[in-house]
Parts: structure tokens; C-alpha cells; sequence
């Protein structure tokens, strides 16, 4: 069902190597570029590529939880879940506007989505079996999303690293109430603890997956260091993430399902780090290529979505485009 997407799909570029190093002193200085300026096709290609991709997760990581609004245990946790949905859904409209400044348009990206061109994260392919995945979701894919997102505020395209100082503190907060939905449950029943030790059984091994490929196999990784649209690399992040769930785990009592997980002093350059377990890259990638358990019903979800709500897309360019005839019979009426 995958294939590479048509918008942004190659990152290479054919700019003379003197207009490449231009460019690339403006990154090693530090200064932010913004949509008007010069950049080389190849650094276009890549953001609209890794902006559609993370637009596009977050309007698709809007449906798994949303499964869940109307039938959360208590008013409190409804309203926090329809607010947590509803910033996700924020999330997209940011992003899509920053890769809009790169010259494609919403429509593009949305095509590419509903044809199974453009990817989205990994995680949102699998179900949400029980409540107790409502909490694991805040707690664990929205930590390893801020984990993934904080180095972002300082990607070097200035609209993208904007939008994500708003996104983290938002997600810092789904991050909170996910963690105290699982406290909730982990320090309740033996069946309420059961259900989120099951959870976290079931969404542990995806969750390191979102950070991507080994830096091995990461065919961009090294591309978009340089020109400092991610800051750290895919493996730096998920040990980053290993690192710092580790003892949140342990607070809850539960136990992370990986009979490799162990501190290494070596690790980090010395610091220490945990080693953990080998990742199934073939349920990766199996995923990524449209074959985890909900690919069909996400995609199906946001075609249903994008085909119902044309109206109102239909309705609101007929209104702005009669508001800027009014404002033009206006202005001409006062000269
Ligand atoms: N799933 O060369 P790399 C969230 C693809 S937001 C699917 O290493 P790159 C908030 C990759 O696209 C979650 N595909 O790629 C939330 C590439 O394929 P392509 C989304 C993946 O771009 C919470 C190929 O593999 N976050 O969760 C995945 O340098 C709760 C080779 O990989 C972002 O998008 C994957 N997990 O690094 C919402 C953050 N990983 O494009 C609702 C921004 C890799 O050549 C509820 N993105 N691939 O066809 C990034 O930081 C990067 O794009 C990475 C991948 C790190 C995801």
C-alpha cells in the first residue's frame, strides 16, 4: 500500500557546492531560515516530507483515542480526553500551515495520504483494546513524541520550530495526564493494575519503534543533521527515551517487557545508559507498508473525514472569496 510519496519523496538536490556551502554556513551560524529565503531544493523536499508525515500523525493519532471519548470512565476524564484530542488535531493544523509555506497545499497532502503515498507514524496502526490504552498512550507516545519534538524547537526552518514550542507544551500536558491515568490504575485493583501491566505489554516495543529506523538504516538521518532539522539521531532519541522511562516504570510498579532491559555504567560515554532488547523491525516495516491492524480502517476514517467535510471547505472559499468582493466594491466606493 506504501510507496514513496510524490511531494518531497527525494531529499537529494543539484545546487552548485558553492551555493550549498552559502547555505549550509547560514545552519552552521545558527540562523533560523524562513519561507521567503533561499534553500536548496533538497532541504524543501525534506521538510515537506517530515511536516506532511508529522501533520498527517496527528490528525490520524486523533482516531485511536478518540474511540475511547465516549466511553471514558468518568466526566473528568472525558472532558481531559476530548481536549487532549482536540489539541492533536491543533497539532495538524499548524503543521500543515508550516509545510504550506514550502509551496504545497493541504489538498497535495492530503491526496498523498488517502492514496497511501504519504507515510504517518507507525503507532497509530495499532488498536486501543481498553481504557488502560488511554493512559499509555499519554504517558508513553506522547513522551516519546516531546522526547522526539523538543530538539525540533530548534530545527532550522524557522515555522516548523515555532509551531513545535506550542505542540511540546501541549503534549507535555497529554504526557501528565496519561501517567495519572496509569498511576491511577497501577496503584487500584489487582484487576485495574492487571489491565495496565497488559497495556504497557502490548505498547512498549511500538512505542520504540516511532523513533524510526537504526541509524544505520536511516536514509535521511544524516541529511537532515547537517542541515539541523533534527539534532539528534533516531537511536540517540530512543535511548534518550529507554533512559528516562525506565524509572517511571518503576514508580507505577510495572514492568517493562524486556528481559534484556539492564543499566550498563559503559553506556554514554560514561554516564550509563540501560541496554535494552532487540527491536522487531519486520513488524516495522510490515507496519510502515500498510499491513499493522488498523492501517485500512485510519485511512478509510480520514477519506470518510476529507469527503464529508468538503462542503464546508466548498462553503468557506465561496465566504472569503464574497467577503474580498464586498471589501473590493468598498474600497473603490471610498476612492
Ligand atoms: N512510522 O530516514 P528515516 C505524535 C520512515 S507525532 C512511519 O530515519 P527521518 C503526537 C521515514 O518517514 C508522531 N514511518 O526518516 C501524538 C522514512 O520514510 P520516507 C510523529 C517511519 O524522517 C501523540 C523511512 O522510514 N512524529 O505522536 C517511522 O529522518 C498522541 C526512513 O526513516 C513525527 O513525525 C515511523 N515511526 O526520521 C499525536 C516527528 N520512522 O519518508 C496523537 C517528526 C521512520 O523516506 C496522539 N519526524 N519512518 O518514505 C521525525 O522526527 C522524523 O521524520 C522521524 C524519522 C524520526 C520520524
Amino acid at each position: 500500500m506504501y510507496s514513496q510519496g510524490l511531494i518531497g519523496a527525494d531529499g537529494s538536490t543539484d545546487e552548485s557546492q558553492e551555493v550549498l556551502a552559502a547555505f549550509q554556513q547560514r545552519i552552521d551560524a545558527e540562523e533560523k531560515i524562513e519561507p521567503n529565503d533561499f534553500m536548496p531544493q533538497g532541504y524543501r523536499r525534506t521538510l515537506i516530507r517530515q511536516i506532511g508525515q508529522h501533520a498527517h500523525s496527528e490528525i490520524v493519532g486523533m482516531l485511536p483515542e478518540g474511540n475511547w471519548i465516549t466511553r471514558a470512565p468518568t466526566l473528568k476524564r472525558k472532558a481531559a480526553l476530548l481536549a487532549k484530542v482536540q489539541d492533536e488535531g491543533g497539532h495538524g493544523l499548524y503543521l500543515y500551515s508550516a509545510a504550506e509555506t514550502l509551496g504545497v497545499s493541504r489538498e497535495e497532502m492530503t491526496e498523498e495520504l488517502l492514496a497511501g503515498k504519504a507515510k504517518y507514524s507507525s503507532i497509530f496502526n495499532y488498536p486501543t483494546l481498553t481504557w488502560a490504552d488511554i493512559g499509555t498512550i499519554g504517558w508513553l507516545v506522547d513522551g516519546a513524541a516531546i522526547m522526539n519534538q523538543i530538539p525540533l524547537c530548534r530545527c532550522s526552518f524557522g515555522p516548523y520550530a515555532r509551531a513545535m514550542i506550542r505542540v511540546c507544551k501541549e503534549e507535555s500536558f497529554h504526557q501528565r495526564q496519561g501517567y495519572e491515568i496509569v498511576m491511577t490504575l497501577a496503584q487500584g485493583t489487582p484487576e485495574q493494575k492487571a489491565m495496565a501491566q497488559e497495556s504497557l505489554d502490548r505498547w512498549w516495543w511500538p512505542v520504540l519503534m516511532m523513533f524510526g529506523p537504526h541509524d544505520a538504516d536511516s536514509q535521511h538521518g544524516d541529511q537532515s543533521m547537517a542541515w539541523k532539522i533534527k539534532r539528534f539521531s533516531n537511536d540517540e532519541l530512543r535511548q534518550k527515551f529507554v533512559d528516562a522511562t525506565v524509572p517511571q516504570a518503576e514508580y507505577l510498579g510495572l514492568t517493562l517487557p524486556d528481559p534484556d532491559l539492564k543499566w550498563n555504567p559503559e553506556k554514554n560515554g560514561g554516564q550509563g545508559g540501560h541496554d535494552f532488547g532487540a527491536i522487531d523491525w519486520d513488524e516495522f516495516w510490515a507496519v510502515v507498508k500498510g499491513r499493522g491492524a488498523m492501517n485500512r480502517q485510519r485511512v478509510e476514517a480520514r477519506r470518510k473525514a476529507w469527503e464529508e467535510g468538503a462542503w464546508v471547505r466548498e462553503a468557506a472559499l465561496v465566504h472569503a472569496q464574497k467577503r474580498a468582493e464586498r471589501n473590493r466594491l468598498m474600497t473603490q466606493a471610498a476612492e
